[in-house]
């Protein structure tokens, strides 16, 4: 019995650790710089989910609080708002960027400075509703960096 259930363990932890892989591929990860006293700053990425699924949560070590923001017209003003997930189509790359979809770090513990990395944890659902965990490593770019994709790779 006792061996059983270690068997059992090493097959559950062996599939997770292929599921990771496999369903969500992260690139091109960043962080706008900030200045002290700066309470907020955005992370952007590109995702791309293998069997469709879901971001519904971020967690980051350097924030008190993250969201997931989109913007969007209200009137004339383009506003962000927090959205409680994001959709990621099955095959599609989906753009988190200034002006788009971004991952919103709030209260912020300390400036982040150009070239510093920031751990991040995505947590994605698959089509299976089962949650996951991707760790990302977010760069710190500059504090006037407006888009991803023209760094090095
Ligand atoms: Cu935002």
């Amino acid at each position: 019995m006792k061996l059983l259930g270690k068997v059992a363990v090493l097959a559950a932890l062996s599939f997770a650790a292929a599921g990771v892989s496999a369903q969500v591929n992260v690139s091109d990860a960043w962080v706008r710089g900030t200045v002290p006293g700066q309470k907020a700053t955005g992370a952007f990425m590109q995702l791309k989910s293998a069997d469709g699924g879901a971001l519904v949560s971020v967690q980051s070590p350097v924030a008190g609080k993250v969201e997931i923001h989109e913007m969007r017209m209200e009137g004339n003003v383009m506003r962000m708002r927090a959205i409680p997930k994001l959709e990621l189509p099955a095959g599609q790359t989906v753009e988190l960027k200034p002006g788009g979809y971004h991952v919103m770090l709030l209260d912020l513990k300390a400036p982040l400075q150009k070239g510093e990395t920031v751990p991040i944890t995505l947590k994605v659902q698959g089509k299976d509703g089962k949650p996951q965990d991707v760790e990302v490593k977010a760069e710190v770019r500059d504090l006037t960096a407006s888009g991803g994709g023209q760094m090095k790779r």
